[in-house]
C-alpha cells in the first residue's frame, strides 16, 4: 500500500474546472456581486436622500437669509428725504425701498432710493415656465426654487396685524419649501400654516418632503421719521 492510498487524498484532476464547478462559481459569485450591489445601491440611495433634504434645507435657508437682511432696512432713510418704506404688502408679496448709498461703493445714503438694491420686491413667480408658480423672485430674479408657499403678516407697533403700509413696524415670514423629487416612499398630506395658524399650503398629496421655516422681522427703520 502506497503513501496516498493510505491518508485517501483526494484525487485532483489536471483536466480544469467541469461544468458543474464553473456553474456552481458563477452562481456563487454573482449571488455575492448581487449582495454588493445591493448594498451598494441602499447607501447610494440614502446617500441621495441626504443630498436632497440638503438641497431643500439650503435653499430654503437662503430665501429666508435675503429677504430677512432685506426687509429689516425697509425704510432705511437716514437723510428723510428719500420716502423710503413699505410701498405694497400683501400676503404673498412685498414691496418696500430703503435709501442705503449712492451707487458709489462705500457711498453714502443719497436721499433717493433710485440706485441698485434699494427698490425691492419678493414674490412668488413661475420664472422658469414649467407652469408651477414656485420660484422665489427678488426683482423677477430667482433667488431661490421649489418653493411652494411664501406669506407675510404684518404687524403695527402694538403686534396686531395691520394692512396700513404706514403703522407696519414687523413681518412675519413663513415660506414653505419642497424636495426637488420624491426620494421617500410616503404621501405627504399635510397642511402648512402661518403663525397665525392660518393655512398656506393645503394637502398636495404627493410623495415629496416639505420644510417650514418661519421668521419674525422687527422693522428697525420704519415708524422713525
Ligand atoms: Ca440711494
Ligand atoms: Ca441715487
Ligand atoms: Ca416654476
Amino acid at each position: 500500500m502506497t503513501l496516498k492510498q493510505t491518508l485517501r487524498l483526494p484525487k485532483f484532476s489536471n483536466q480544469g474546472f467541469t461544468l458543474v464547478e464553473l456553474l456552481v462559481g458563477m452562481v456563487v459569485s454573482l449571488l455575492a456581486m448581487g449582495a454588493i450591489y445591493s448594498t451598494f445601491l441602499s447607501q447610494f440611495k440614502s446617500y441621495q436622500v441626504q443630498e436632497e433634504f440638503a438641497a431643500m434645507q439650503q435653499n430654503i435657508r437662503a430665501a429666508m437669509f435675503y429677504m430677512q437682511r432685506e426687509i429689516r432696512m425697509a425704510g432705511c432713510d437716514p437723510t428723510g428725504l428719500a420716502g423710503a418704506g413699505i410701498t405694497a404688502a400683501s400676503a404673498t408679496s412685498i414691496h418696500f425701498t430703503e435709501d442705503v448709498w449712492n451707487g458709489t461703493a462705500g457711498g453714502n445714503p443719497d436721499g433717493d432710493v433710485d440706485d441698485s438694491n434699494e427698490d425691492i420686491t419678493y414674490n412668488l413667480d413661475d420664472s422658469d415656465g414649467d407652469g408651477v408658480v414656485d420660484e422665489l423672485d427678488r426683482n423677477n430674479q430667482t433667488v431661490a426654487q421649489n418653493i411652494d408657499a411664501l406669506n407675510f403678516v404684518y404687524l403695527d407697533a402694538n403686534g396686531n396685524t395691520t394692512a396700513t403700509l404706514a403703522d407696519i413696524r414687523s413681518v412675519e415670514i413663513t415660506v414653505v419649501a419642497r424636495i426637488s423629487r420624491g426620494v421617500v416612499p410616503m404621501v405627504n398630506n399635510n397642511t402648512y400654516l402661518n403663525q397665525r395658524g392660518t393655512t398656506i399650503l393645503g394637502p398636495q398629496n404627493d410623495n415629496l418632503s416639505r420644510r417650514r421655516l418661519t421668521a419674525f422681522i422687527k422693522c428697525r427703520n420704519l415708524g422713525l421719521n
